[in-house]
């Protein structure tokens, strides 16, 4: 990729309403992603391999557990700050904010939230630090925006418990040192436990072939027999609350993530515009090119709103599931339109890695399926705003 010369944008003064903390942390995140992510993101991505070199970057910036407490290892910050470390991690890339987000809500959340205290004193640490790396299995082969339906299992053998069954598209799988996996148990109830690498019967194949995320690690987490301690299980959650209570949080920071490959793909539009000359004048003086780049930072502004009034709602404990779905929802589908857009401003240059646009465009179609369906947030919406159910 050619020199990265990226600029935030901020319409409605929206700096405005941050303290001088998150602007330090913004800009120091923004910092560490020029320096250190973007000269190879490209590379890495074509030749679909996650720079390893990433998780002690990640970790220094403190993007492992940033609201978890300091005592933990954590970083101790507001919800904001977790947004703002999000969008500039996607801003660099999407499969890098994934690899944030999974150690951050999918796996240090569970263990803060669900765990024991020995198990919060374990693994907290070095996961803040990067020593530990961790995945999050919940979706599986037949059970994807169903997860109740999940055939994973646990049965009770007096001081062990026997896990056996499989999960698909697991992000950090491949590497992780940890998983925290979600099974039924004999009575049918989901509950949640800490799976660790080296454990008999416990396998992680690599999920090849990808044509989005591929900076970002995928497999598969496959259970055969495998002895699960009974300390290993997280003891203070039972039932699919217990995972989707984890979605929460990381719907919440891909919210934010996604303005930043927003941003950047307006951003190199914008630039491209003024710089590019058709029929004798720069293309960003055609009223065509105009409406696009106008719609962009329309809708990327309205989806900063969004997200800045849902982290206050966050940090006063008062956002709801439905609420964080909206933005998810919305805000994944203007990056998306805003990356179709921009790769058009981009004309024929808009498909090679000289500009980020098709790498965002085709992350983002990962991202408007995991952590739950463009189709399913819109039906958690329909059911908060009728009181009725539409998902069968
Ligand atoms: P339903 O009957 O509605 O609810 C079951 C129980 O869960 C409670 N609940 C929630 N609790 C906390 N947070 C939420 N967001 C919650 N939504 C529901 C609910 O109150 C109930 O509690 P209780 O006490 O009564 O038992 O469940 P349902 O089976 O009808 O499903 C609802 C539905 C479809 C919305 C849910 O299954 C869903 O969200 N499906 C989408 C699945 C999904 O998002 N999977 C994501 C997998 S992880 C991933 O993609 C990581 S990508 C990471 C990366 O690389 O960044
Ligand atoms: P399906 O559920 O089979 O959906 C297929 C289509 O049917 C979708 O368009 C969907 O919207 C639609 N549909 C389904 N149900 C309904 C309904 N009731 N009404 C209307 N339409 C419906 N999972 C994890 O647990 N951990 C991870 O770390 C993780 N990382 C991922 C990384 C990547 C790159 C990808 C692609 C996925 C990842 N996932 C992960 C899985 C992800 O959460 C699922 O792919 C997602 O929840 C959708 O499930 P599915 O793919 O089985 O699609």
């Amino acid at each position: 990729m050619a020199t990265d010369r990226f600029q935030g944008h901020d319409y409605y003064l929206m700096d405005e309403l941050l303290t001088e903390e998150h602007k330090l942390i913004r800009s120091s995140v923004r910092d560490w992603v020029k320096k250190e992510v973007s000269p190879i993101v490209e590379d890495a991505c074509q030749k679909a391999e996650f720079p390893k070199q990433w998780i002690k970057g990640l970790a220094e910036i403190g993007a492992f557990g940033p609201y978890i407490p300091e005592e933990y290892g954590g970083g101790g910050l507001d919800q904001i700050a977790y947004g703002l470390i999000m969008q500039e991690l996607e801003r660099g890339d999407s499969g890098l904010r994934s690899t944030a987000s999974v150690q951050s809500s999918l796996v240090m959340y569970p263990i803060y939230t669900y765990g024991s205290e020995e198990q919060r004193k374990k693994y907290l640490p070095k996961l803040a630090s990067g020593e530990m790396m961790g995945c999050f299995g919940l979706t599986e082969p037949d059970h994807g925006s169903n997860p109740n339906g999940m055939v994973s299992n646990i049965k009770d053998k007096g001081d062990h418990f026997i896990l056996n069954g499989a999960k698909m598209w697991i992000s950090n799988a491949p590497f992780a040192d940890i998983a925290v996996v979600w099974a039924k148990d004999e009575q049918g109830i989901i509950r949640g436990m800490i799976v660790e690498r080296g454990m008999k019967g416990f396998s992680t194949p690599e999920t090849h072939g990808k044509w989005s995320l591929r900076a970002s690690a995928t497999g598969e987490l496959v259970f055969d027999n495998v002895i699960v301690p009974k300390e290993n299980i997280l003891p203070n959650v039972k039932g699919l609350k217990g995972p989707l209570g984890c979605l929460n949080s990381a719907r919440y920071g891909i919210s934010w993530g996604v303005i930043g490959a927003a941003m950047d793909c307006y951003d190199s539009a914008l630039r491209y515009s003024k710089e590019r000359i058709q029929f004798g004048k720069p293309i960003g003086g055609f009223q065509l090119q105009q409406k696009k780049l106008a719609e962009m930072i329309t809708e990327i502004t309205k989806a900063q709103l969004l997200t800045w009034r849902l982290g206050v709602l966050k940090n006063e404990g008062r956002a709801t599931p439905a609420q964080i779905s909206m933005a998810k929802r919305n805000n994944v589908n203007m990056a998306l339109q805003i990356a179709r857009e921009a790769r058009q401003i981009h004309g024929g240059m808009g498909i090679t890695g000289e500009f980020p646009i098709m790498r965002h465009m085709m992350n983002l179609e990962s991202v408007i399926t995991y952590e739950g369906t463009h189709d399913i947030h819109l039906l958690i919406t329909g059911m908060d705003v009728t009181g009725i159910a539409a998902f069968e």
